[in-house]
């Protein structure tokens, strides 16, 4: 197994929920080490263009508005097969299909709010962490 990095973002749920320490606990505890890390309230244009490959589905404006209702905590993570073990983490977009002791089964409200983000592929986590952390030497 190779080691690799993906984001995450402790979304507006969860930082108004104060579960950002929480959140990240279990993520160091499953084994993912933080390399970077930011607090920052994304802007319509950054969170519409995070989301843009949704633009086309009915739930993306309320997304866009959820997303930017306040501040977010982002981290770039690293760990062994570091995409798909945060996507097993994380547990089913939808709380109600997502399994035992994940972290959207445990903290998410809905399968708008639902706490987190992980990247979905390789390709796509190395350019949402150089879109956050364009400044690091990470890349
Ligand atoms: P995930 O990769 O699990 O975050 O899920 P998607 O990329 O499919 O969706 C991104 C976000 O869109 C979800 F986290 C929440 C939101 N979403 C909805 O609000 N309604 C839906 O039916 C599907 C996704």
């Amino acid at each position: 197994m190779s080691t690799e990095r993906t984001l995450t973002i402790v979304k507006p749920d969860g930082v108004a929920a104060h579960l950002t320490g929480a959140v990240l606990a279990h993520l160091e505890k499953a084994g993912f080490k933080i390399v970077a890390l930011r607090r920052l309230h994304l802007s319509r244009a950054q969170a519409e263009g995070f989301y843009a490959v949704h633009r086309e589905r009915g739930f993306y404006q309320d997304l866009v508005r959820f997303m930017t209702e306040g501040p977010v905590v982002v981290a770039a993570l690293e760990r062994d097969n570091a995409v798909a073990e945060l996507r097993r983490v994380m547990g089913a977009t939808d709380p109600a299909k997502a399994d035992a002791g994940t972290l959207r089964k445990l903290y998410a409200t809905s399968i708008e709010r639902n706490v987190i983000h992980g990247s979905d592929a390789v390709e796509t986590a190395r350019q949402e962490i150089a879109y956050f952390f364009p400044q690091s030497d990470l890349l």
